[in-house]
């Protein structure tokens, strides 16, 4: 009798001599040695559904900031988070399994290990990115959905947060806790209407021209537009690199990865001194933004400037609205944050830091433990979370006077207004124009709050990043031994110095990271501490 299961992973061999890691961001790699992989991701998703007794399970087609020929795929969690680490590595070892008859005997494995009942309803929701590969890498996550019987839902071109909203929209669709409609629209018209209410008739000042690095935010972007209110009484944006007819364009010379990594605005940018920019990434999951100021120098806000404006900001509605003494807001960090935007929330928001390893679930999770936790990676991935006890004091309060209703109806607002469900660059980036609306700044105000501590981020390329262990949130290293002594000692000898190396977990090489009081000893640091780790 044949097998569908075993027929569908037959039907997609897996390149020999190869070994896939779902990782920080899920299997990601060269488009076409991907094919194998999501077939048997969906037949992971179909399962991790039946375990949660049929709720649905989001599989986004996506590689991000990744170059066009890439490609990944994710697994996101019934109310938007990251797939649970357990599952992260039995998906590892499902496509690392030899051939149909080996998959089709872990996925029973699998079954019996969690009391998975093979007939129960399995439903798992789709998406991709604009990627050409990602039509053909559809139809084989489709082969292994359906030899697993499940029921999907195909969305077609979302952004990565668009899926994370649809799924847990599906979850909590007619509960007390239900998101939002589950649809695009819905998605659009909850945002656009909460931009609206948060910036209480303010204008933002001047206009925002928005680099969606010819990904799948380009045209997620101008549908939200046309839920905005007009733009002579709000926000005038230009769409800038919405270019997804060419797939090839994909982050090239563009986008949020390579303002970040290059310090510069895309080589295609007209915007002149005082402009207010932000660039997307390919899956519309991270924002970051910039400006020339008056002398024609580039400025980048990134992720710390995000977090730092927003938590400042939330802090201020949350004392207006006399809710200060029942709710603690928190700040979360990678040690990638500039040590000055560390210092500026301790010490002049006066509000706990918390750091974590890098990688969006790591933030997350410390950010659930918080009242409100904003958490910001500086590379742009983030958002803010609102514990239960907090969402339900922020609906209950009453008002004392006029003051405090306006507060309160702000924060309501913002609530709405921010994805919940993971950070979203969309979202994000009308939170910074309520904030800036609210506070009259342009981005030279915004910019001006600190000053950045110099700092180089630098790859280096050793035989085998492995060895790279570390501690104290990626801070230091317990191996190789002796290594960190090295560094420390290094770090003494320059003036307000950080140095930190830790192994990629996207690249074979490990990072180096390190800020100084100045340019020159920063890049100094640096160097040294390269020298050391190689
Ligand atoms: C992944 C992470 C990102 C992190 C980056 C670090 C998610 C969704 N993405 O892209 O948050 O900043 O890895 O890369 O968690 P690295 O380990 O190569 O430095
Ligand atoms: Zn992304």
């Amino acid at each position: 009798m044949s097998n569908p299961i075993v027929e569908a992973v037959q039907k997609h061999p897996a390149p020999e001599g190869l070994q896939y890691t779902y990782g920080t961001a899920g299997f990601r790699t060269k488009a076409d040695v991907l094919d194998s992989v999501l077939t048997r991701v969906g037949l992971v998703a179909a399962l991790r559904s039946r375990s949660l007794k049929g709720k649905w399970i989001g599989v986004m087609i996506t590689a991000s900031h990744n170059p066009p020929e890439d490609n990944g795929v994710k697994l996101v969690e019934p109310l938007g988070n990251m797939l649970q680490e357990e599952w992260e590595v039995l998906s590892t070892e499902m496509a690392n399994k030899a051939n149909g008859d080996e998959v089709f005997k872990f996925y029973q494995d699998i079954a019996s290990k969690y009391k998975i009942d093979l007939e129960a309803p399995a439903r798992v929701v789709v998406a991709r990115d604009t990627r050409a590969s990602g039509a053909r890498l559809l139809g084989c996550v489709q082969d292994g959905l359906k030899a697993a019987g499940a029921e999907v839902k195909d969305y077609g071109f979302l952004t990565t947060p668009q899926l994370h909203y649809m799924v847990r929209c599906l979850n909590t669709e007619g509960t007390k806790d239900a998101y939002g409609t589950p649809t695009e629209k819905g998605y659009y018209e909850k945002f656009g209407a909460a931009f609206k209410t948060a910036l209480k008739g303010r204008k933002p000042s001047g206009s925002l021209t928005v680099d969606c690095a010819n990904g799948v935010g380009g045209p997620k972007l101008v549908e939200l537009i046309k839920h905005l209110p007009p733009k002579e009484e709000a926000l005038e944006i230009h769409v800038v690199n919405d270019n997804v007819i060419k797939p090839e364009s994909l982050n090239v010379d563009c986008g949020a990865d390579f303002v970040k990594t290059n310090q510069r605005a895309p080589p295609s940018s007209k915007t002149g001194p005082g402009d207010r920019c932000c660039s997307l990434d390919g899956d519309a999951d991270r924002v970051v933004f910039y400006f020339k100021d008056s002398s024609n120098v580039f400025r980048l806000l990134d992720g710390d400037r995000i977090a730092t404006l927003v938590a400042s900001f939330l802090g201020d509605q949350v004392r207006l609205a006399g809710l200060a003494d029942t709710i603690r807001i928190g700040v979360v960090q990678t040690a990638y944050a500039n040590g000055a935007a560390t210092q500026y929330v301790e010490q002049h928001l006066k509000l706990k830091v918390d750091c974590t390893p890098t990688g969006v679930k790591h933030l997350h999770h410390a950010a659930e433990k918080l009242d409100i936790g904003v958490y910001f990676e500086a590379n742009g991935h983030g958002t803010v979370i609102f514990s239960n006890d907090t969402l339900e004091q922020i609906a209950k309060y009453e008002p004392k006077n006029p003051g405090q209703a306006e507060a309160l109806s702000v924060l309501r607002a913002c609530i709405d207004l921010i994805n919940q469900s993971v950070g979203d660059a969309l979202s994000d980036m009308l939170l910074v124009e309520v904030v800036l609306a609210h506070k009259s700044w342009g981005p030279q105000e915004w910019l001006s709050t600190y000053t950045d501590l110099p700092n180089r981020l630098l790859k280096v390329l050793v035989k085998d990043r492995t060895i790279f262990k570390t501690t104290d949130a990626e801070r230091k290293l317990t191996s190789p031994e002796g290594l960190q002594k090295q560094i420390d000692a290094e770090v003494s000898k320059v003036r307000q110095g950080r140095s930190f190396a830790r192994a990629s977990g996207t690249e074979d090489a490990v990072r180096v990271y390190a800020e100084a009081a100045t340019k020159a000893e920063a890049e100094d640091l640096a160097r040294k501490v390269s020298e050391l780790v190689k």
